[in-house]
């Protein structure tokens, strides 16, 4: 028997869930278990695993103690019936939607997708007989515009990477159930401690475990935490097993559940540090402007407030002078590391139209909303006068160009676009 942990607070159940060390000769960590297959007593046994009329363990594609263990603790993170972890946050995409999905159905995403997000759907699922129709998510009435008879899914993300535009996660969740759709939402930029969708009515929450769940930057994974406990095994024994093959390594859980240990306690530095960024950068006369929901200007602050504990680490800005001084600022960062991936120690700079949302062309770019001028900053642990001292000398050194009218970045660096 585990301890009972399942009525106690969120950093509680986040260190404890579904484990006790009596259990396991005292290991006060949970044991990894790196095998790929399990022995059987007798091939009846065996026989009957594959028939799935036994339970137990059999080949970690399917499941696996350690992978089990993630997943029941992830579960009990977002108050899902369920969950189903991945190689990849991808994997865990890519998996869910192949499972809920026929050709014919349709898929109504948001207008700004996760770069390789937009791609799966729009060079991947298209393909397959699946229509996308891209919708403005921030205004639900949108939605219940757009909906129609073959609608099988509502996607989105809240906040989208990388513009930082909310969903309202519950107006849209009704009008997705009644049109007879599931809702989709990825949870990357919030993790389950800042926002919890299947509470305000989502059926699927997916997640990149490669950023803050992680956190540490050292491990590619990904998450889906279901409110229907069929649909999980429905994403395990199509999705996963047979479509990607998307399967998390054991030793990876494990790092996941140590990042875990700390999500509570990081996600509260990284808001706090993102903020005072966030402020940084609003009053720059260099900005031309900043997204971030935390800021009383941003445009859905009010359902910010309503939908998130607290307002995450993530920021994206504009400078005036638009792609050259974006350019020019980051390449005068010295402490932020110039990156793509967010949730991670060290704080990273990187420019969307260039680097995560390269997938779409120009004009889908400009069409979604993802300007060629965006810097995105994810903010991390260090000290905030360290972050703060670099990104505003970035920041002065991007104004000078402005000022003295160069409109190439200053060191040469040149950015293009497919
Ligand atoms: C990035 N994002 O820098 P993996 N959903 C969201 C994400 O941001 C991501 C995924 C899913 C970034 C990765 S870009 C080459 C680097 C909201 C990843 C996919 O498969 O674990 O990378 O997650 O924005």
């Amino acid at each position: 028997m585990s301890k009972t942990t399942a009525d106690k607070g969120f950093s509680t159940r986040a260190i404890h869930f579904g484990y006790n060390p009596a259990e396991h000769l005292g290991a006060l960590v949970p044991p990894i278990y790196t095998s790929a297959t399990f022995a059987f007593p007798d091939a009846a046994y065996g026989a009957r695993c594959f028939a799935g009329e036994e339970a137990g363990y059999f080949y970690t594609r399917i499941a696996n103690p350690t992978l089990a263990l993630l997943e029941s603790r992830l579960a009990s993170l977002e108050q899902g019936a369920g969950a189903v972890v991945f190689g990849s946050g991808m994997g865990a995409i890519s998996a869910t939607l192949w499972s809920m999905l026929e050709p014919g159905d349709e898929v109504l995403a948001d207008m700004t997708l996760y770069g390789c997000t937009f791609a799966f759907m729009t060079h991947g699922l298209a393909r397959f007989g699946v229509t996308i129709r891209h919708v403005d998510m921030t205004d639900p009435g949108a939605v219940a515009q757009a909906m129609g008879p073959k609608t099988r899914v509502v996607y989105f993300e809240s906040p989208a990477n990388p513009n930082m535009r909310l969903v309202d996660i519950e107006a849209v969740s009704k009008i997705a159930h009644q049109g007879g759709a599931k809702v989709v939402v990825d949870n990357t930029y919030c993790t389950p401690y800042l926002q919890q969708p299947l509470l305000l009515g989502a059926d699927v929450s997916v997640h990149s475990m490669t950023k803050y769940l992680g956190g540490h930057g050292d491990l590619t994974a990904g998450a889906a935490i279901f409110a229907d406990f069929d649909l999980a095994q429905r994403v395990r024994l199509y999705g996963l097993k047979d479509m990607t093959g998307a399967v998390m390594s054991a030793q990876d859980a494990h790092l996941v559940m140590r990042g875990l240990k700390t999500l509570t306690l990081r996600m509260d530095r990284h808001c706090q540090s993102a903020q005072k960024v966030a402020e940084l950068l609003q009053h720059h006369p260099i900005t031309q402007v900043v997204h971030f929901p935390g800021l009383p200007s941003f445009a859905q602050h009010a359902l910010a407030k309503r939908q998130m504990r607290q307002f995450g680490g993530m920021v994206a800005f504009e400078l005036k002078g638009g792609l050259a001084a974006g350019v020019c600022f980051m390449d005068a960062l010295q402490l932020v590391t110039r990156a793509v991936s967010l949730g991670d120690a060290e704080t990273l700079a990187q420019h969307p139209a260039s680097m995560t949302h390269s997938t779409y062309t120009p004009e889908e770019r400009q069409a979604h909303g993802i300007s060629d001028g965006l810097v995105r900053l994810s903010i991390g642990l260090e000290d905030i006068e360290d972050i703060l001292a670099d990104i505003a000398q970035a920041l002065d050194q991007a104004q000078q160009m402005v000022a003295a009218g160069q409109n190439v970045p200053s060191r040469g660096s040149r950015v293009e676009f497919a």
